[in-house]
């Protein structure tokens, strides 16, 4: 079977999206592979399910356009290239051809006419032309500021993939760097994306919504201004601290400035200079976690100087530690030691005041060590006093706004997005700088600026600054304002960038009027189901939602969200933990293909659990897969009617079987209930065989009838075992070609009910019987059944008590 369909279904374009208009239409996308070998389980498990809605939705008439690129940049072909002395490209593209074969073999029903490759030129032409109109609009930028360094990788990471401190793809301690990068502009969209999560709402995972709402982090409060008291030749300076209580300025007992902000070092005094740097030194080596863990002991140096409070004019010792944060809020906050107890852990370290200022009914926070955060009534507060914590803040942001020493003020945690990477295999960015004209767009003539094709194995190897950099040739261009010598910027782009877009250049794959077809994109989108890991919750999902905004105000696209629905495939594991090089408990799936077959492993992936949970490998049964679809094959060798037969002369409880799965299945797949679909398939099937082998035989057209829906249906999951169903039934392929079958709404009712046989009040069979049985017939049925015979064992009857038509209870002598 898998030698034969998939030629037959690149002959017919089966899977191929009509775009003609006829049909209504329907996008359903997989997150695109990265070709980091052949496929793996993951995959398997992912394409399985994107691959049952796209099956589905042809089948219900839908124009679908299913497609399949892959995200070919980054560092392990990189790296696969330093390895081998090649270019990253030979590992690349060998990697997508292997994988290529594998999803054919594999029978994902994709439109193969529609394939990318972000690594194409004429794919990153468009990418950089993207990134040309972000950098138009002031929403590329360069700054240097301090980074996230990866020394193992020495690359930049955005902070996206720094995760718990580590580079999220090797695992190595992060530091901080301070290097001149490219910044998209993701903070002016921070309201946008909060918002615009409300459509999303009930068609996206709650928890990756709640994971996007934290990643941003809106905090409401105030930006307050506190003068810093000039001291030995430093003169005054304002400085202004964002905080979501300034309900507690009176409980301000010190202020303290991130100890790595440029801003320690304005401030340091003459003799505490040198103590500073020291602790600079040690802050460097720590990640942002470690600085913020509440296990660690406070650390901080004094600066000499001292902040006056706006509202009561104390005088405020200022410190430089490392729980605060440079690049969050001002990096500097006032500190309120009695309800805040990262303050209230320093003001113990150092012996630093603490005045409670909201009576809570707690104990004082300066004898617990414990700060009191809940609501109560403020006090020791002057003309705050007396008000609730809400009201406190209400009215401490009209007194600083109506002295000029502050305003309200929104926060976020997220930060503008860092694009710009020293590695060399991702899509250049396309500037010029000059030493007259600065920062020059490459124009969009000159796209794509392609990578060099000499710069192979070696040369490629981290130094830190981009291997670009040695292409001289490449490097050194004429400025395209001014004409004179000038350079090519070396850095290229995060590979985020090219997955930020991709699902718009799938509805005009080969456009070269632009990066796709305005047209054609709101043709075709917001894609209706994408499917993809939930390790994509944040980076992938946060940064596309961000360019469609972008490219919305653009005016190149009539949409505000990429994606309407999302479904997060569960993880394959073996043996309950994830499959892994270093506990060896992988497995390979080419072997497991050519052991039980594609459709056995399809099926068990889906049938497993519902899409979202986990699935064991461990605990499953392709074997017991395979079993089953070589029932379902072998209805289609018994089925003798003549298609076309008018099946009511039939069987009416198989019929009534037939309709009733089919009536469920639909409503089943629309909530993603795919496993259960699977399980009721089983019963059909086992229904279907019973009566073969009795009665009518598969002469009965409710044989034939069954034995279609069956084949429709198991398409969804196991496409080889249908189409061959479907043949041996008489029909010209392809299965996925079919129509839902039709419902026969008066054939739902059950019209059978389960009767139980019991033996001494022991439940010993199950019989399906006529909802309409006859005391008698039941009674003889169930002394037919097989089981029974063989529980009695030749021993006499007392009595049976017939309940028609639920229970029969047979008690022996
Ligand atoms: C005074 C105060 C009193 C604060 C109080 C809290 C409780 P979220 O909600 O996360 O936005 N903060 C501000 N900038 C900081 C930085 N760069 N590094 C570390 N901490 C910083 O937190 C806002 C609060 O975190 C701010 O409000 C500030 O402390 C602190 F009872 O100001 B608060
Ligand atoms: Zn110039």
């Amino acid at each position: 079977m898998e030698a034969k369909w998939p030629a037959v279904w690149e002959e017919l374009g089966v899977f191929n999206a009509a775009d003609d208009g006829s049909k209504e239409r329907r996008y359903v996308l997989d997150m695109f592979p990265y070709p980091s070998g052949d496929l793996h389980m993951g995959h398997a498990e992912a394409f399985a399910m994107g691959d049952v809605v796209a099956r589905y939705w042809r089948l219900q008439g839908y124009d679908v356009l299913h497609p399949i690129g892959w995200d070919s940049f980054g560092l392990p072909a990189e790296n696969a290239a330093i390895k081998r002395n090649a270019h990253p490209s030979e590992w690349t593209y060998a990697n997508i051809d292997t994988q290529a074969a594998s999803f054919k073999r594999y029978a994902i029903s994709a439109d193969w006419s529609r394939r990318l490759h972000t690594s194409d030129p004429e794919y990153y032409r468009w990418t950089q032309w993207l990134f040309l109109r972000f950098y138009e609009r002031g929403l590329a930028y360069r700054k240097n500021s301090p980074v996230n360094w990866c020394p193992k990788d020495l690359t930049v990471l955005a902070n996206e993939q720094v995760v718990n401190g580590a580079c999220e793809r090797c695992g190595t301690p992060v530091t901080k760097k301070s290097l001149n990068q490219w910044y998209f502009k993701i903070t002016d969209y921070a309201d946008r994306l909060l918002e615009d999560m409300e459509e999303l709402k009930g068609h996206w995972p709650e928890r990756v919504l709640a994971m996007q709402r934290n990643w941003i982090g809106r905090s409401e409060g105030a930006h307050v201004n506190f003068r810093i008291e000039a001291a030995d030749s430093r003169p005054d300076h304002e400085v202004t601290v964002f905080t979501t209580r300034p309900d507690t300025l009176y409980g301000a007992t010190f202020f303290v400035v991130a100890a790595d902000a440029h801003l320690a070092l304005d401030l340091v005094t003459a003799d505490q200079h040198d103590a500073l740097m020291d602790y600079r030194e040690k802050v460097k080596a720590l990640s942002d976690i470690e600085r913020q863990s509440t296990e660690r002991e406070k650390t901080g140096v004094f600066l000499g100087r001292y902040a006056i409070n706006p509202l009561n004019g104390e005088k405020l010792p200022v410190w430089a530690a490392d729980y605060v944060l440079a690049d969050y809020g001002t990096g500097a906050i006032m500190a309120v030691p009695a309800h805040d107890q990262r303050d209230l852990d320093f003001a113990r370290t150092f012996d630093l005041p603490v005045r409670a200022v909201l009576d809570t009914g707690e104990e004082d926070p300066a004898v617990t060590g414990t700060a009191t955060a809940g609501e109560g009534t403020l006090v020791n507060s002057g003309e705050l006093d007396g008000l609730s914590k809400a009201e406190g803040i209400a009215k401490a942001i009209e007194i600083v706004e109506a002295a000029g020493t502050g305003e309200r003020a929104v926060n976020y945690r997220l930060r503008d997005w860092l694009l710009s990477r020293q590695r060399f295999w991702g899509a250049p960015i396309p500037i010029i700088h000059c030493d007259e004209c600065g920062e020059v767009p490459v124009p969009d003539s000159q796209l794509p600026v392609r990578l060099p094709d000499d710069l192979r194995g070696e040369a490629l190897s981290p130094k830190g600054t981009s291997p670009l950099a040695a292409a001289v040739d490449w490097v050194n261009v004429d400025c395209p304002s001014c004409g004179r010598a000038a350079r090519r910027d070396t850095d290229t782009m995060d590979t985020f960038v090219d997955s930020s877009w991709y699902y718009l250049r799938f509805a005009s794959p080969n456009y070269t009027g632009g990066p796709f077809d305005t047209e054609a994109v709101n043709r075709w989108l917001p894609v209706g189901q994408y499917v993809g890991g939930v390790e994509h919750a944040i980076l992938h999902l946060l940064y596309s939602r961000f360019f469609t905004k972008v490219l919305k105000d653009l005016g190149l696209v009539d949409f505000d969200e990429p994606f309407s629905a999302l479904l997060n495939q569960g993880q394959v594991l073996n043996g309950g933990k994830a499959m892994s090089k270093s506990l060896g408990n992988g497995v390979d799936l080419g072997e497991q293909l050519d052991k039980f077959g594609v459709d056995a492993v399809r099926l068990t992936m889906v049938f497993a659990s519902p899409p979202e949970d986990d699935v064991d490998w461990a605990d499953v049964s392709p074997a017991g897969s395979a079993k089953f679809l070589a029932r379902a094959w072998r209805l289609g060798q018994d089925v003798t009617s003549a298609p076309g037969v008018d099946p009511s002369t039939g069987d009416q409880n198989l019929r009534g079987a037939t309709h009733r799965t089919v009536a469920d299945a639909a409503n089943l797949l629309d909530q993603h209930k795919f496993n259960v679909v699977i399980a009721r398939l089983m019963e059909l099937v086992n229904a279907t065989r019973k009566v073969i082998d009795s009665g009518a035989g598969g002469a009965d057209p409710a044989v034939r009838e069954a034995a279609e829906a069956v084949a429709i249906i198991l398409g969804l999951f196991a496409p080889y075992t249908a189409e061959d169903l479907w043949a041996a039934l008489g029909h010209a392929p392809s299965v996925a070609n079919a129509s839902w079958p039709t419902v026969d709404e008066k054939l739902l009712v059950q019209a059978t009910v389960t009767a139980v046989v019991q033996v001494q009040g022991k439940v010993r069979d199950r019989l399906e019987v006529p909802a309409d049985i006859s005391e008698e017939e039941l009674k003889a049925q169930a002394l037919a059944s097989e089981q029974i015979i063989k529980t009695l064992a030749g021993r006499e009857i007392r009595t049976v008590i017939v309940r028609a038509p639920k229970l029969v209870n047979i008690v022996p002598a």
